[in-house]
């Protein structure tokens, strides 16, 4: 059976939204387990014991009999190829596939290092960093976000907004896994910047996903999460 090993609190949350919606439209043929692992409390960091899992020791990572396949995009890829129905991807040669293709890489090429980027950077000005230094992280911090990653958040958000201007979905009114693939950027944009005011459409289209009873039972099943870290 395919095992999906979940971090808590982690981008492996939209897997096992993934995992939910693929079981439920199955007609019980599909189903899957989860291996959970904790992060360290301290560090935030992952189990040395996912590294036996694959060898970057990253979530989500999934194993389907032989296969062991990580990195999120690559998971979403190969279960659409081996589980999906098509209406999770359109078809090739057409323009929404290529859209698709773009928003399916675009979640963790373009949407999620800057919002890294943004996260770490905050961090520097925080302790354990000494106090005596912090007026110089501060800086640092406040100049790289002012020229570069606000901008370059802002600009991503305001292309979203207008993607979503009269459509449910990212390709239309069809949820397709590019939905899923863009559901941790979006969740992780309104914790760090809030999305109700200044992008509504990319709000509606969160409450849109958050209340699917799929998601909300990858949410009973993957434990607390905070979303966005
Ligand atoms: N681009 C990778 C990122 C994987 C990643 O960084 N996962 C984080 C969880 S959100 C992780 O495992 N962090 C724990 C660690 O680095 O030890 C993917 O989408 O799979």
């Amino acid at each position: 059976m395919l095992t999906i090993h979940h971090l808590n609190n982690s981008r492996s949350q939209r897997i096992l939204w993934f995992l939910e919606e693929l079981k439920a439209e199955s007609n019980g043929t599909f189903d899957y387990q989860i291996k959970h692992y904790q992060r360290d409390a301290k560090t935030m960091l992952a189990p040395d014991s996912l590294k036996q899992i694959h060898p970057l020791g990253k979530s989500p990572v999934i194993t389907d009999g032989d296969l062991t396949i990580a990195e999120t995009g690559a998971i979403v890829e190969y279960l659409v190829d081996t589980y999906a129905d098509k209406h999770w991807r359109p078809q090739r040669g057409t323009q929404a596939r290529n859209d698709y293709n773009y928003w399916l890489h675009a979640s963790e090429g373009t949407y999620m290092p800057y919002m890294v980027m943004k996260l770490v950077f905050s961090k520097i000005t925080q302790p354990p960093v000494p106090f005596i230094v912090r007026p110089v992280t501060k800086a640092v911090n406040a100049q790289v976000s002012k020229e570069f990653l606000d901008p370059n958040i802002e600009r991503g958000l305001q292309h979203l907004e207008q993607t979503l201007d009269g459509q449910d979905w990212l390709l239309g009114n069809e949820l397709t896994a590019a939905d899923i693939m863009m559901s941790f950027p979006v969740e992780g944009a309104a914790v760090r910047f809030g999305l109700e005011k200044s992008y509504p459409n990319i709000h509606a289209y969160m409450q849109r996903f958050q209340n699917r009873e799929t998601y909300k039972t990858a949410l009973e099943k993957g434990g607390p999460y905070q979303l966005g870290l």
